[in-house]
């Protein structure tokens, strides 16, 4: 086998890395000591679909390996240092995933100012048609939104709320050219300046955190805070402590520390909109990000410059 594809992928996109390669499947890099060595020295290409870390200790197992092809545009699970030590490139799957992402923030935010979930509880249980009255909600037209991160997927973020006539507000490391966007220095800058938070950070060690106890005192207990990028962003504890006593309005929430388990102290809140991991989850995208990665395998493969090399 060329290609050793791991992690969950779906069957139309095994189907697909089958038609297009000699691939081999297993179900996490803890798998790969349990494959004949002769077979693991074939693996030039790894298509990737886990969040569980892969490293050093899986490279060394497989000698011959030109690639790991990630299938998302996150690669924080990757040690890509050790990767490019050992002469191992490393892709993502950026762009093509970037509208929905957005498109379930805005939702997020919006179902949070709506009480969408409350609403539609109230409806299903005959509340309604009882006549029991429901608190009205909040508006999302006019809240000064600030974006913490502004690469693409923040980027197509601000539009959107730009277009729901927010205020933008972000942070990014180096000032943008955005149409009348704010730019603030520091998060907790940002924090100060905005009504609500939206996190569109990369992964890793650098972002570990950045949304402090201190950020998230400073958005206030009028705002809202989202999450679309990695758990590891936030301080959780410090979130779940604002939003059981009144330190945040409320959170809407794709992504968590230590998916899919995630602190049971969420699922008591009814001030957040959560959502399992969903940001790229359509049936479109999902098939661009693995056209991607399988045309990033195929370039290496063929000794070609690969599409979306990351670093
Ligand atoms: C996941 C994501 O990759 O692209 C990312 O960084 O977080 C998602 O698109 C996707 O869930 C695949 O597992």
């Amino acid at each position: 086998m060329d290609v050793l594809a791991i992690g969950g992928h779906g069957e139309a996109d095994r189907a697909a890395l089958r038609d297009a390669f000699e691939v081999g499947f297993i179900d996490g890099p803890g798998d790969l000591a349990g494959i004949e060595e002769a077979a693991r020295a074939q693996v030039r290409a790894v298509a990737y679909k886990s969040g569980a870390p892969l490293g050093a200790e899986a490279f060394d197992l497989l000698p011959g390996l030109g690639l790991v092809a990630n299938y998302g545009v996150g690669f924080d699970a990757i040690d890509v240092d050790a990767a490019h030590a050992r002469g191992v490139a490393v892709s993502n799957t950026p762009g093509v995933l970037d509208a929905d992402v957005a498109d379930l923030a805005v939702a997020l935010l919006t179902s949070v100012h709506r009480g969408l979930g409350q609403a539609e509880a109230h409806l299903r249980s005959g509340d309604w048609a009882a006549g029991t009255p429901l608190p009205l909600a909040r508006r999302l037209a006019g809240r000064k939104v600030g974006i913490l991160g502004l690469g693409r997927i923040g980027h197509a973020i601000a539009r959107r709320l730009a277009a729901a006539d927010c205020e933008i507000h972000y942070w990014s490391r180096r000032e943008k050219d955005t149409p009348g966007w704010a730019h603030h220095a520091t998060p907790e800058a940002l924090a100060e300046a905005s009504d609500d938070m939206v996190v569109a950070l990369v992964g890793g060690p650098e972002t570990r955190g950045m949304v402090s106890r201190g950020v998230i005192a400073a958005l206030g207990e009028d705002g809202v805070l989202v999450n679309i990028s990695r758990g590891s962003c936030v301080d959780e504890t410090a979130l779940l402590d604002a939003l059981e006593n009144g330190g945040l309005r409320g959170a809407g929430l794709d992504v968590f520390e230590n998916e899919p388990d995630i602190d049971p102290r969420f699922l008591q809140l009814d001030n957040v909109a959560l959502q399992p991991h969903r940001g790229s989850a359509t049936r479109e995208t999902r098939a661009a990000m693995a056209r991607l990665m399988r045309d990033n395998i195929a370039a290496h493969l063929a000794g070609r410059k690969l599409l979306t090399p990351v670093g």
